[in-house]
């Protein structure tokens, strides 16, 4: 059966920050499938993921990592996929990540989301909304779970009254 999301790293100590893109989707009803993929360090395995990825059946990738991030690069330079960026603070904060992440050459985009953690959700979050332009009940599920985030700050805001 075929996933619907891609969800790569560049290393496996990217796992206990991209694993919330995984518990996002999980919650909207999105399959998934996770790989740890290097640009530098596997190369050959990261261009092959991308090659296929469409044909797989996968329609967006999610890719996040550190330093000097070229993953999510590379999957949007090889996949003709929609690709959403995870900077990672390896290092620096993970100011050269976003930087690596965002400044794509026109043509080639990657849509970055914010360094860390709330990246990765966002990340799939974002996947969400556009797999819901064609998908009703996605649709439906997505707007669901903003109205119980919605309903969860109004209770904590009574709840310090
Ligand atoms: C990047 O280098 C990875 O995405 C990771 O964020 C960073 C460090 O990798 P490790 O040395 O922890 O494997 O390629």
């Amino acid at each position: 059966m075929s996933k619907t999301v891609g969800i790569v790293m560049g290393s496996k100590s990217d796992l206990p920050v991209m694993e919330a893109a995984g518990q996002v989707l999980d919650e909207l009803g999105v399959s998934w499938e996770m790989r740890i993929l290097s640009a530098h360090r596997t190369p050959e395995q990261a261009h092959e993921f991308a090659v296929t990825a469409r044909d797989r059946g996968l329609k967006l990738i999610i890719a996040g990592a550190g330093m000097a991030a070229h993953l999510a690069g590379v999957m949007a330079g090889v996949s003709e996929l929609p690709v959403i960026g995870v900077p990672l603070g390896a290092s620096l904060g993970g100011f050269d990540s976003l930087l690596a992440t965002v400044q794509m050459p026109p043509g080639v985009p990657v849509a970055t989301v914010a360094v860390g953690k709330a990246g990765a959700k966002n990340a799939a979050w974002m996947a969400v909304r556009i797999l819901a332009l064609s998908d009703e009940d996605l649709r439906q599920r997505h707007l669901a779970a903003r109205a119980a985030m919605t309903a969860k700050v109004l209770e904590a805001d009574a709840s310090i009254q």
